[in-house]
C-alpha cells in the first residue's frame, strides 16, 4: 500500500543564534523534509552554520525583527508549498523531538496549531509569566477560541492556513497577529502543550518595554478589528469618569454652597467625550462588519 507522502517544512527565525543553530537544525531535519532559517541579519555565523548542518538559508541583509522573518518564512512556504509548516525558534528553546505532537492536529484536519507553555508555568520566570497572561488575555479580545498562551513561537500551518492568513506585522506583536487573523479567517485553531528550556543566557533584553510594546500593538488591534468593544468600553470609563466629577461638584454645593466651575467643566467634558467615543465605536463597528461582508462575499 502506498501512502501519500506529505511534505514538511520547518522555518526557524534567527538571529545571532549561532550557539544552537547547528543542533537546532540537525535535530529538527529528522521530523520534517526541509529547514528553512532565516538569517534576520545576524552578525555572527548562523547562516554558516545552518548552511553547513543542511538547511537552506535565507538572509535578511539587516535585522528586521521577529515579525520580519515569519513574514519571510510564510512567504518561503509560499513557494516550497509543503502540507505542513512548521515554526520553532532557535535558540533551543523548543525541543524539535515534540514536532510530531504539532503536526498530528493538522493531519487530522486543524489548520493552526499553537504550542501552549501552561504545563511549564514553573520554569517561567514569574513576572514574564504575568507578561504573557496580560498579553494573551488581550489576543483573546481578538479571537473566538480561550487560548491560554498566545505568544509561544512553536507552531504548524496548514496548506489552507499558509494560503488564507494575511500578516503584517514586524515586531513580536506578529504572534497575537496571527491567532487574530487565523480567528478570523474561521481557520480551525488548536493548542498543544509544549515544553520551553530558559537557559541563564537566554535574551532578557528589556522584556518590560519588550512586552509593552506588544501589548500596545494589540491594544491599536483590538480598536482596528473590535472598534464596538475598545471606544464603547473607552466611553464608559469616560462617562463613569464624568459622573464621579458631576457627583463631586454637586457634593462640594451641597456641603459649603461652592459651585467649582473646575470640577463642573471636567464633569461636561468627561461626559461629552465619552459619549463621542461610544458613538464613534457604533460607527466604526457599522463600517466595519459591511466591509467585513463585502470582501467575503466577494471571495466565495
Ligand atoms: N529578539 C529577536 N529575535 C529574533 C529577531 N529576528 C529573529 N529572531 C529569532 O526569533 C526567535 C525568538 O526570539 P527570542 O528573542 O528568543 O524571543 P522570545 O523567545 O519570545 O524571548 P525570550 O524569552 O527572551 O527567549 C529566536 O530564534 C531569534 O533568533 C529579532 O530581530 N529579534
Ligand atoms: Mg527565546
Amino acid at each position: 500500500m502506498t501512502q501519500k507522502h506529505i511534505k514538511i517544512m520547518a522555518g526557524m527565525p534567527a538571529y545571532n543564534e549561532s550557539k544552537y543553530i547547528g543542533s537546532m537544525v540537525l535535530n529538527t531535519k529528522q521530523y520534517v523534509d526541509e529547514v528553512v532559517i532565516i538569517d534576520d541579519g545576524s552578525t555572527d555565523d548562523t547562516s554558516k552554520i545552518a548552511g553547513l548542518a543542511g538547511a537552506a538559508v535565507i538572509r535578511h541583509p539587516q535585522n528586521k525583527g521577529y515579525g520580519a522573518a515569519i513574514l519571510s518564512i510564510f512567504a518561503e512556504a509560499k513557494k516550497r508549498d509543503p502540507d505542513i509548516l512548521i515554526i520553532l525558534d532557535a535558540d533551543s528553546q523548543h525541543n524539535p523531538q515534540e514536532i510530531p505532537d504539532i503536526i498530528k492536529p493538522i493531519l487530522n484536519g486543524y489548520d493552526v496549531v499553537i504550542g501552549t507553555r501552561e504545563k511549564q508555568a514553573d520554569k517561567i520566570p514569574f513576572y514574564r509569566r504575568l507578561g504573557q497572561k496580560v498579553i494573551s488575555g488581550s489576543v483573546n479580545i481578538l479571537s473566538t477560541e480561550h487560548l491560554t498562551d498566545t505568544e509561544c513561537g512553536f507552531r504548524a500551518f496548514s496548506r489552507k492556513a499558509i494560503a488564507t492568513l494575511n500578516l503584517k506585522e514586524n515586531g513580536m506583536a506578529i504572534s497575537a497577529e496571527t491567532v487574530a487573523e487565523a480567528s478570523r479567517q474561521n481557520l480551525k485553531i488548536i493548542q498543544v502543550p509544549v515544553s520551553v528550556y530558559y537557559s541563564k543566557d537566554s535574551s532578557t533584553l528589556n522584556p518590560v518595554a519588550h512586552g509593552l510594546g506588544v501589548l500596545t500593538r494589540i491594544v491599536v488591534m483590538i480598536s482596528e478589528q473590535k472598534p464596538l468593544f475598545f471606544f464603547g468600553l473607552a466611553g464608559i470609563i469616560l462617562m463613569l469618569g464624568g459622573l464621579a466629577a458631576g457627583f463631586f461638584t454637586l457634593r462640594l454645593y451641597s456641603q459649603s454652597g461652592v459651585i467649582s466651575i473646575a470640577w463642573s467643566l471636567i464633569s461636561i467634558f468627561l461626559i461629552i467625550l465619552g459619549t463621542m467615543s461610544a458613538f464613534n465605536g457604533l460607527t466604526l463597528h457599522t463600517m466595519y462588519s459591511i466591509i467585513h461582508q463585502a470582501i467575503s462575499k466577494d471571495r466565495h
